[in-house]
């Protein structure tokens, strides 16, 4: 007995290290799961019947639930009337939000400790966020960058910034839509980072980013608080972009599934990280970063044809199939993360990834990578890297050509219903579903 006493005394132990390093367990995290990245969530109704009805038979299979990664949001018993199953036997009700491929397990494991399983789908295709409210619950991250995972993160073994990023992961979490953005106390070391990164790219631009960046970068700098002293507060960025575009941001604790980060697009909501890459790689980093955010996605999306091609491909994921949010992934990838431009004859950059990353902005736009014309086509079906610089680079015409293009591709995707978004209320209306 003492032997095991121990033993559980120190499993606490470690979990409690564990916890206070890394924060608690945050919900909807992607861990070892199969292409996780695309993959649709539907709502369901599971009706089954306990009998053993004392509180342990109902445990048992709502930790099934739990088991699944389902996001329940109702649960409802009744006394059962099926005389097989005697007095003490309760019928349950569970609806819940759950992915494609939890959900056979999750009615085989279901059957091992209730009677009467049965499963409706309430819809035929994925469900999606209908309102602003929703995306509070768009939050599945993709963990394999993190610091704590990814044995190549300069983090990995920094106990320090462990920490601190569990601290921001928590913040993104607890926010609710309509709450202000938190402010943050950064630490010098936090801002020295910064200043190196903003002394570094900021020489850049001039030469190397397209023209709409350059113009939004410059009122950044003088209406927005925008320079290397300081790392600007997202709140007061969010501000700024509202009043351009009408996009604002929200928190993100970290690169989040494509499903999720896309279908945010749609409501011109852009997720966004808080915390800072680590100070010891500030040339590049494989995880978006706020460096990423601020100086490689805010001044673009100050500018008014950019922002109608992110809603754009956000309202395209909606609702659609697996294998088509992966296409258009590929495309958001190749456009708004490492998009190149035509401009006055010169090729200049205006993806967020190579704008916020010193050493790939210079590399794209030396002569090595090889060069393609933008078309959907082609690109929606381009392998990508996303640890390394990319080896190939699409160059657009124009965001009014790039949307137009996008638009036509988005039309022949398959889907039972069309959407149109509404700008008074922030909601999606679905039109003529079957
Ligand atoms: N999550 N927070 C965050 N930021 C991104 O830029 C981002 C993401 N998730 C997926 C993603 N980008 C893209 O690579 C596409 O898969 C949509
Ligand atoms: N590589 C980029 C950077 O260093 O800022 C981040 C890419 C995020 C997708
Ligand atoms: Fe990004």
């Amino acid at each position: 007995v003492g032997t095991s006493q121990n033993a559980q005394s120190n499993m606490e132990q470690q979990l409690h290290e564990k916890e206070s390093l890394e924060g608690p367990c945050r919900p909807g995290s992607l861990e070892n799961k199969k292409e996780p990245d695309y993959q649709a969530r539907r709502t369901v109704n599971v009706t089954f019947t306990v009998t053993n009805p004392n509180i342990s038979g109902l445990y048992t299979s709502l930790k099934v639930f739990e088991k699944s990664e389902a996001c329940v949001s109702h649960v409802e018993t009744r006394p059962s009337r099926q005389i097989k199953y005697g007095v003490d036997a309760l019928e349950c009700f569970v609806k819940c939000d759950i992915s494609s491929s939890s959900l056979n397990s999750l009615i085989v494991s279901l059957k091992k400790v209730a009677d009467d399983v049965k499963i409706a789908t309430e819809e035929k295709w994925p469900s999606f966020p209908r309102k602003l409210q929703d995306l509070d619950t768009c939050h599945h991250l993709i963990i394999k960058y993190e610091p704590k995972f990814y044995q190549d993160h300069p983090g990995f073994t920094d106990k320090e910034y462990r920490k601190r990023r569990a601290y921001f992961a928590e913040l993104a979490f607890k926010y609710r839509e309509g709450d202000f953005l938190p402010r943050i106390d950064y630490t010098a070391e936090e801002t020295n980072t910064w200043k190196q990164v903003y002394k570094s790219l900021s020489s850049l631009y001039p030469n190397y980013a397209c023209q709409q960046y350059l113009d939004a970068f410059h009122e950044l700098e003088e209406f927005c608080g925008f320079s290397e002293e300081a790392i600007p507060q997202l709140q007061d960025v969010s501000c700024f972009l509202k009043d351009r575009t009408g996009f604002k941001l929200r928190p993100a604790a970290g690169l989040l599934s494509a499903r999720d980060f896309l279908a945010c697009l749609a409501f011109r909501v852009f997720p966004s990280t808080q915390y800072i890459r680590h100070h010891s790689a500030s040339m590049h980093s494989p995880e978006p970063d706020c460096c990423h955010e601020l100086l490689g996605h805010v001044p673009m999306l100050a500018d008014k044809e950019f922002a109608q091609f992110s809603q754009e491909i956000g309202l395209a994921t909606l609702g659609a199939s697996d294998e088509d949010v992966e296409k258009l992934s590929t495309l958001y990838w190749f456009t708004i993360e490492f998009g190149l431009c035509r401009q006055n004859g010169a090729i200049k950059a205006y993806g967020a990834g190579l704008l916020s990353s010193y050493g790939e902005l210079v590399y794209a736009l030396s002569n090595k990578p090889d060069l393609r014309p933008f078309d959907p086509d082609v690109t929606a079906v381009q392998p990508y890297q996303d640890t390394s610089f990319q080896p190939m680079y699409f160059v657009s015409e124009s965001f009014g050509d790039c949307t137009a293009k996008l638009r036509q591709y988005a039309m022949k995707m398959k889907k039972p219903f069309s959407l149109r978004y509404d700008p008074y209320t922030c909601s999606i209306e679905v039109l003529d579903s079957l």
